[in-house]
């Protein structure tokens, strides 16, 4: 045996990203899955019937912005009309986010630059009082469920009137009345957490369905095993979903996949499993509906992959020319999902670009009022800030000997 083994040696296979800097990404213009594909099963269905849809691609809209299939929904078209506003409400926000942080105004930012439809058509599937277990990736659905947006960004800075104080990083939302539990840094924890409440709902006999979200990547965690155990095994009222998009920073979806989809792993727990076309809203909107009927039900939970594309950096800090190319995001099959349903909308006579060139106006200046309004508790640059002491309030019912210590040390 060498001392080390080289690549091509090794008894095991690496999955590379389809293309690097200075390739010309090609992923063959478009879906070869098409709406209508795939059936809707019935909700009462077993695991294992749902197979083929964890190895296909549920969609509704086609290529042409024609809605079909057995998956089309039924949902009123003010809903539609509203999860297009909440997607260009999102998209504005992430840009003008964007620019405070890069003038020194917030410290950090990260955007859900096309991926604007999952958080939004799924929030807006379930009913109310369902619990949000999120990541980063989906601060959406604050907005669908009326967010004050000045406390968001409040909330980003970090300033006076941050709900949090400065106890988690920027995007690090925590919205009690909304039931949007606190993102955490370290990331997969949401899991476990959303499986358990929703253990507790059911044990306590309430039709409260929970939701979470994580990523590709995250899903190499073994808190995301450990969840999916217990889903598998306790059958509560919970909508598991693995968010591929392809990239986990700079590690491509490949490499934590091992050839098979994400979605047929939720199978090997028997549980039914989709894979849903993440740009697609009306898919995104019929396959959480269906999970939320089967958890109301009482049969339990559903995984879902939902596949799409970070079409922007994973975060402030990164920059993706170094690891894919450029125009990479482009050449997605699966498009822009605002652009999707904006043309299926004007395709149905209920949108214009006239109308969408007002909503973007109203939007810019709903954004820039809040912006204005956030800034004036306080920015990065140039404060004012929490006081320190607020490092040791708020966290413990009753404080510790040692974090009392501290803070009598720092006098404050
Ligand atoms: C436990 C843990 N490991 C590593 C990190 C650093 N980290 C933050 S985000 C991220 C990538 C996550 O990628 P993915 O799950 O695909 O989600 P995406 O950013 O694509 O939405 C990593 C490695 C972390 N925050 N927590
Ligand atoms: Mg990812």
């Amino acid at each position: 045996m060498p001392d080390r083994l080289t690549a091509t040696e090794a008894p095991y296979t690496i999955g590379m990203p389809p293309f690097r800097p200075g390739d010309s990404p090609d992923f063959g213009g478009a879906f070869t899955e098409q709406p209508g594909d795939l059936s809707r099963p019935s909700v009462d269905c077993d695991a294992q019937d749902t197979a083929e849809h964890a190895r296909g691609l549920i969609r509704v809209l086609g290529d042409d912005h024609v809605a079909s299939g057995q998956w089309e929904p039924d949902i009123p078209e003010e809903e539609l009309l509203l999860g297009l506003e909440h997607m260009v409400r999102l998209r504005t926000f992430d840009d003008r986010m964007m620019k405070m942080q890069r003038t020194g105004l917030l410290s950090f930012y990260m955007r859900s630059f096309g991926e604007e439809a999952i958080a939004v058509a799924q929030t807006m599937a379930l009913e109310e009082h369902d619990w949000l277990f999120p990541s980063y990736r989906q601060p959406g659905a604050q907005f669908v469920r009326g967010r004050d947006m000045v406390s968001m960004i409040c909330h980003c800075i970090g300033n006076l009137e941050d709900n949090v104080r400065g106890r988690q990083m920027p995007v690090h939302y925590t919205w009690r009345e909304g039931r949007f539990i606190s993102i955490s840094s370290p990331v997969g924890t949401q899991f476990p957490q959303a499986v358990g409440v929703a253990m507790a709902s059911a044990y306590r006999g309430l039709d409260e369905a929970c939701i979470t979200w994580l990523g590709d990547g995250t899903s190499a965690q073994g808190d995301f095993h450990y969840a999916v155990n217990f889903a598998s095994t306790f059958k509560p009222p919970v909508i598991l979903n693995v968010v591929n998009n392809q990239w986990a920073i700079s590690t491509h979806a490949n490499l934590a996949t091992g050839g098979r989809t994400f979605a047929e792993r939720g199978l090997a727990y028997d549980l039914p499993s989709f894979r849903v076309d993440g740009n697609d809203f009306l898919a995104l909107y019929a396959v959480t509906k269906w999970a939320r009927q089967r958890a109301s039900a009482g049969l339990g939970p559903t995984f879902i992959e939902v596949y799409t594309y970070r079409a922007g950096a994973h975060s402030s800090s990164d920059d993706p020319s170094a690891y894919r190319p450029q125009d990479e995001h482009t050449c997605w099959p699966g498009g822009d999902p605002i652009d999707r349903l904006k043309q299926h909308l004007i395709g149905r006579g209920l949108w214009d670009e006239d109308q969408h060139s007002a909503l973007i106006e109203r939007l810019d200046a709903e954004v820039m009022a809040a912006y204005k309004e956030a800034c004036t508790h306080g920015d990065l640059a140039n404060g004012p800030y929490p006081p320190a002491s607020t490092i040791f309030t708020e966290v413990y019912e009753e404080v510790p000997w040692h974090v009392q210590e501290q803070r009598e040390e720092l006098g404050k």
